[in-house]
């Protein structure tokens, strides 16, 4: 989301050449970082008041997943609750919940939405919104089982609501692609669309098992930049990296460009080491007047990190490395 606020920032290494960069204090979030927390990871960040606020997937020491409310002045040291976010009925009777993660954060309108991972018989996308993230409003799940990866567009697109999802299985999910839902009231979800589908083997490997949407969309000039995770399914397991599309304006379901390199792959140690090792997981990023932007990624399923680079470079990027 855009902030009026200053950002995280650090300048781009005297050295380095890559779009995007590295937090040198990576990783911001530890594993401990709260009294009951095993990794804290996969979170979502937006401009709040006169600083942000977020809500963080904190897997506790059962490994239990769930979803905490969390306050910042700079968006780089955080405190974030003990106790997981209770939800009250909002716009239904109140779920059930088995688990939450994953969560997505965005302001539409007059209130944050928050999308995520709902256990309810099997993983699909949970809905609630807040004033204020103290009281959480949960409302109707957006799919039947199986779906991850629910990703809210910032604002109605010809006057409805538009969701990203990546339709799945109970599991660890060997296969997914892009698909986008629209809904005239965040309670019926329907008008089903593909966005995009893996790349077909060796065509840009890093993308070829499963492909998620990352954190929400930004408008820029040439349409909706879209960050999203990319899987190779390698000898050892599961590989994610960052990769970015550009979608239409008016029709979202059309991409007009999308990387065939990666932006951002496991290659720091608290990347390629932790619970899950070689994982970059972008789930929210906020950016600043100038086109500056900070992405927050889970790592390794562990803990947080922050990467910055600057919007019409990424674009660049995109549109000279497309697919
Ligand atoms: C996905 C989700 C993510 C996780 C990723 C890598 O299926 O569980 O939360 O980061 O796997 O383990």
């Amino acid at each position: 989301m855009l902030s009026k606020q200053p950002i995280p920032w650090e300048d781009r290494p005297a050295d380095s050449k890559e779009v995007m960069w590295r937090f040198s204090k990576n990783p911001i979030i530890g594993r401990y970082h709260t009294a009951i927390s095993n990794s804290i990871f996969n979170s979502a960040v937006v401009p709040f008041e006169d600083g942000y606020a977020g809500v963080f997937r904190c897997d506790d020491r059962s490994i239990r997943m769930n979803i905490f409310a969390g306050f910042s002045k700079d968006g780089i040291n955080w405190q974030i609750e003990d106790t997981p976010i209770q939800m009250s009925a909002g716009n239904t009777d109140l779920l059930e919940s088995e688990y939450k993660y994953d969560p997505r954060v965005v302001f539409i309108e007059d209130r944050y939405w928050v999308t995520w991972c709902n256990g309810y018989h099997g993983p699909t996308i949970g809905i609630a919104y807040t004033f204020d993230f103290k009281k959480f409003y949960q409302c109707e799940n957006a799919f039947l089982p199986f779906n991850r990866n629910g990703v809210l567009f910032p604002k109605k697109i010809n006057g409805k609501y538009v969701m990203l999802s990546r339709p799945s299985d109970n599991g660890h999910t060997p296969f997914g692609d892009i698909y986008l839902s629209q809904s005239p009231d965040m309670k019926y979800w329907g008008e089903h669309r593909i966005v995009m589908k893996v790349t077909p083997f060796p065509e840009s490997a890093w993308q070829c098992t499963k492909i998620g949407a990352g954190p929400v969309p930004i408008l820029t000039k040439e349409g909706w930049l879209l960050f999203y995770h990319g899987v190779i399914h390698t000898c050892n397991g599961f590989r994610y990296s960052m990769g970015a599309a550009i979608l239409d304006e008016h029709q979202p379901d059309i991409v007009k460009y999308r990387s065939r390199p990666y932006l951002l792959a496991p290659a720091a140690p608290y990347e390629l080491m932790g619970d899950v090792p070689n994982v970059v997981f972008p789930c929210a990023s906020i950016y600043d007047e100038a086109g500056r932007i900070a992405i927050y990624y889970g790592a390794a399923d562990t803990v947080t990190g922050l990467a910055f680079g600057y919007i019409d470079e990424i674009i660049d990027f995109v549109k000279n490395n497309s697919l």
